[in-house]
């Protein structure tokens, strides 16, 4: 549909960023699939590179594509990062990030390299942070009722993450995650952002605020970078 459409053309834009020689960051989610697809289609024409993945399930699809892997033992630094969003705010281009259970190593990836594109579909552009999804919170298991607490006492309306069968949703990093309800008028992501990570038991949030190089976003006729 036109929204596949979209996040296919912003995918293999993005991939078409990556130079021979490069170490890439491989985000996590939908359209970052769609990536890992398009540079595994380029390294099996010869592109040379050297890849860490964002989430265990990027890692295995870019393994099985045969994209050569590496880590942080060996790679100090990526010179580009490729990954999607949840909400991308127009202007300030402050991301949302973290519905696909990533946001903790999304981030460390992000922080290592020099830049980060973030390839979405219209769909996530937003004049408001949160205005579409609720903020992904990372939390330590042990004692998460006490921090879900410290969160609503912090005026964040939160839930934690359930899986289908009605436990709580695990991560790469076997963690949980609180989705957090944003205040839409006057929330300042800065302030807000370092309240979070100040709040003992939250181990990272999905707000990605200063990092964002470029968002190529797919659009039918073509795709727009900002
Ligand atoms: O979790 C994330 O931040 C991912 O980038 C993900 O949420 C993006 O989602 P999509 O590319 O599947 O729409």
């Amino acid at each position: 549909n036109a929204t596949d459409a979209a996040k296919r053309r912003a995918a293999v834009w993005a991939a078409a960023q990556i130079e021979d020689g490069m170490a890439v960051g491989l985000g996590s989610g939908s359209t970052s699939a769609l990536v890992i697809e398009e540079v595994g289609r380029r390294v099996a024409e010869g592109l040379r590179i050297k890849a860490i993945a964002t989430s265990e399930a990027s890692q295995k699809l870019a393994l099985e594509l045969k994209i050569p892997m590496s880590d942080f033992a060996h790679l100090t630094h990526l010179d580009l990062t490729i990954d999607g969003a949840d909400e991308v705010q127009e202007g300030t281009l402050y991301l949302i990030k973290g519905h696909g259970g990533a946001l903790l190593r999304e981030k460390i990836v992000a922080m290592a390299s020099g830049r980060l594109l973030i390839a979405v579909d219209p769909r996530k552009l937003v004049k408001t942070l949160g205005s579409v999804f609720t903020l992904p919170v990372e939390v330590v298991p042990f004692g998460f009722e006490t921090t879900v607490k410290r969160l609503r006492d912090l005026g964040f309306e939160s839930e934690l993450r359930m899986t289908d069968d009605g436990k709580p949703y695990v991560t790469d990093g076997q963690h949980y995650i609180v989705h957090c309800k944003l205040p839409q008028v006057g929330f300042d992501a800065v302030a807000g952002g370092e309240e979070l990570k100040g709040t003992v038991g939250v181990v990272e949030h999905g707000l990605f605020l200063g990092m964002t190089s470029k968002v190529v976003i797919g659009r039918p006729e073509g795709i727009e970078v900002l």
